[in-house]
């Protein structure tokens, strides 16, 4: 039985991750670390054992694993990529130095870690179509500069001191639960809101901007498979390509009128944004993926959307 403490739990991934893990590690503990002004509520409050846990302090971390017996630490704790370029310190302190408190306290106690990276890995120098796995590596965003870290600093761990750390490299993430807040994929989430609520939606990036992006149940099932894969067939660690559908402003407006007909999409752009999407992939190669723990996506654009504007009616009672 795992006992796994979810930095970042009420975040975007970290809201439906702890819930999910719950449902599948029952018995155990599954404990949503949080942060002072992010506590959780509803049913992620009272479906298990929350703690304080701050990433950038070690004491917090090793207290709450000492306490709860914890053996395996999902760390979701980012600034995502825009609002990193506006605080690139803090950006710094936590992508990097809460990582490193993380795996030093992983080291010490014998925990396994899964720390994401993004797309935002990767830069203007890297193949921008069916981006392999191992590839050019260097970003322009301060966000792409803590990811690449995390991924050498994870790998360095894996090897110099065995700590079991393994990650996947994120898409854009969609989702009716948790938004996101400061990413440069986040225009991809807030189209949906605007169709259901009936609003003209003004899209940040250009027509052709394309980058990948992935259904949050998809991601959900990535963090956990590759925790669980075997490690004999793991040629990689830190971190796989996964992916699922790429597309740009168009096409998603597209999508969504073939079930909102009336809706309306114009352009009103964030060069900040704009800059940064122009960097990223436009495709990642997740054959990597595929063959050493068997990844596999099921949403494509279509069935996500019509995922999405069902919960949302829902959730927004349109
Ligand atoms: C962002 O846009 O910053 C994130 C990411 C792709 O890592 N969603």
């Amino acid at each position: 039985m795992k006992n796994i403490l979810i930095i970042g739990a009420t975040g975007q991934i970290g809201s439906e991750l702890t819930m999910k893990l719950r449902g599948i590690y029952t018995g155990g503990n599954v404990v949503a670390g949080y942060i002072p002004g992010a506590e959780p509520k509803g049913i992620l409050l009272e479906s298990g054992p929350s703690h304080i846990v701050d990433i950038t302090n070690p004491t917090m971390i090793a207290e709450a694993v000492d306490k709860y017996n914890i053996d395996t630490i999902y760390n979701l704790a980012a600034l995502l990529s825009a609002v990193a370029e506006a605080r690139p310190q803090l950006a710094w302190k936590i992508g990097v130095g809460g990582l490193y408190n993380t795996l030093e306290v992983a080291r010490e106690k014998k925990c396994a870690v899964f720390t994401p990276s993004s797309i935002g890995s990767f830069g203007p120098t890297t193949p921008h179509d069916k981006t392999p796995q191992d590839t050019i590596q260097r970003p322009k965003t301060i966000y792409g500069v803590t990811k690449v870290t995390g991924e050498l600093l994870s790998d360095y761990y894996a090897s110099r001191f065995s700590v079991d750390t393994r990650s996947v490299r994120f898409p854009g993430l969609i989702s009716y639960v948790t938004p996101p807040g400061g990413g440069t994929t986040d225009y991809a989430v807030d189209i949906y809101y605007a169709a259901v609520k009936g609003e003209t939606f003004k899209c940040p990036l250009k027509q052709g901007t394309f980058m990948d992006m992935m259904y949050m149940p998809d991601a959900l099932r990535a963090a956990i498979e590759i925790m669980e894969a075997d490690p004999s067939r793991l040629i990689h660690r830190n971190s796989f390509n996964i992916a699922s559908m790429s597309f740009d402003p168009e096409i998603i407006y597209a999508k969504i009128k073939e079930y909102v007909p009336d809706f309306k999409m114009i352009y009103e752009l964030d060069p900040l944004r704009q800059a940064i999407a122009d960097s990223w992939p436009d495709s990642l190669d997740d054959e990597c993926a595929r063959n050493e723990w068997d990844w596999k996506p099921e949403f494509d654009l279509d069935n996500m959307t019509k995922d999405m504007l069902a919960n949302l009616k829902l959730k927004l009672n349109a």
